[in-house]
């Protein structure tokens, strides 16, 4: 294969990765993402020694030992655009060849966990519960430019969920790794996670705004195809599972429920539910 031209991979003067500002060895092939940045030392507080620390934009990156395991723990900030951006340039820290900007003969496939808040779809998923995307479903763009691969059931289920919002493009679904499921989240609450392109409108916030489609929220809440339902909504599920399939990688967003918009509550401990499922995490990844 030819060499990918500089204007593609970015590298930095320094070998580092264009916006991650890694370079291959900064990383674990075993990585947890956090939205937040402010969640980073949140994590790595629990390391045993912190052998990386690099910052640039919304990535924070820590890479360390946490009972002897090296894992790496990387801030995203919000939403499947920096989604984009993060396995791209993860992706290519492991497989690509900065020297030769040659794709590796050998593929190297990353195990990926987001730790990250959502808010709940339904009245029957309490605020402090941890759940597990069994899958994601896309309602933003990132999708249309890429020749994403979905089965039948997958298929069926992004068509039924544009007629039932009457929307103009078509959402995309996929699953997350069974494996980590059942190494991760086996006791966690199983779920089909929505993924939006925003935090008000998207998900059926009204401040001063307005919305489109008032009954936006209860389409989200009641949609059905056979036992399928979606659970609950937050801004990346979707885009890390589509990017780690198209990929190779191993994916898997836990989800800590710190709203339920159906009940109108806010979980008054909120760092508490993030902090257990950080832990609970740490100790099985
Ligand atoms: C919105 O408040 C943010 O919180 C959720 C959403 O996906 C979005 O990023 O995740 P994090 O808590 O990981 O940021
Ligand atoms: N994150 C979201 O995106 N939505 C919520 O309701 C809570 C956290």
């Amino acid at each position: 294969m030819a060499a990918i031209p500089e204007s593609e991979l970015i590298i930095n003067k320094n070998g580092t990765v264009y916006h991650l500002n890694l370079l291959p060895e900064h990383i674990s092939d075993t990585i947890i993402t956090v939205g937040d940045p402010e969640r980073v030392p949140m994590v790595s507080k629990y390391f045993d020694e912190i052998e990386v620390e690099v910052t640039k934009r919304e990535f924070i990156t820590h890479t360390g030992y946490y009972k002897g395991k090296r894992l790496t723990v990387i801030s995203t900030g919000m939403g499947t655009d920096n989604i984009d951006i993060l396995m791209n340039e993860l992706d290519a820290l492991v497989n690509i060849d900065f020297r030769t900007r040659e794709p590796n003969e050998e593929r190297i496939s990353l195990k990926i966990v987001r730790v990250g808040t959502s808010g709940s779809l339904q009245e029957s998923i309490p605020l402090g519960s941890h759940l597990a995307s069994h899958y994601g479903v896309g309602l933003d763009s990132l999708m249309e430019f890429y020749p994403l691969e979905q089965t039948e059931d997958e298929v069926s289920i992004t068509r039924a969920l544009k007629e039932e919002l009457g929307v103009g493009f078509t959402p995309y679904c996929v699953n997350g790794s069974k494996e980590l499921i059942d190494k991760i989240a086996f006791d966690m609450v199983p779920g089909n996670t929505l993924t939006c392109p925003g935090f008000y409108a998207p998900q059926g916030r009204v401040l001063r705004a307005g919305l489109r489609n008032q009954n936006l929220l209860q389409s989200y809440q009641n949609f059905r195809v056979c036992d399928f339902q979606l659970t609950n909504f937050e801004m990346e599920t979707a885009g890390y599972y589509a990017m780690g399939r198209l990929l190779g990688h191993e994916m898997l967003s836990l989800n800590a429920i710190v709203a339920n918009r159906i009940t109108q509550e806010f979980a008054p401990n909120a760092e508490e539910v993030i902090d257990s499922l950080i832990l609970k995490t740490l100790e099985r990844i």
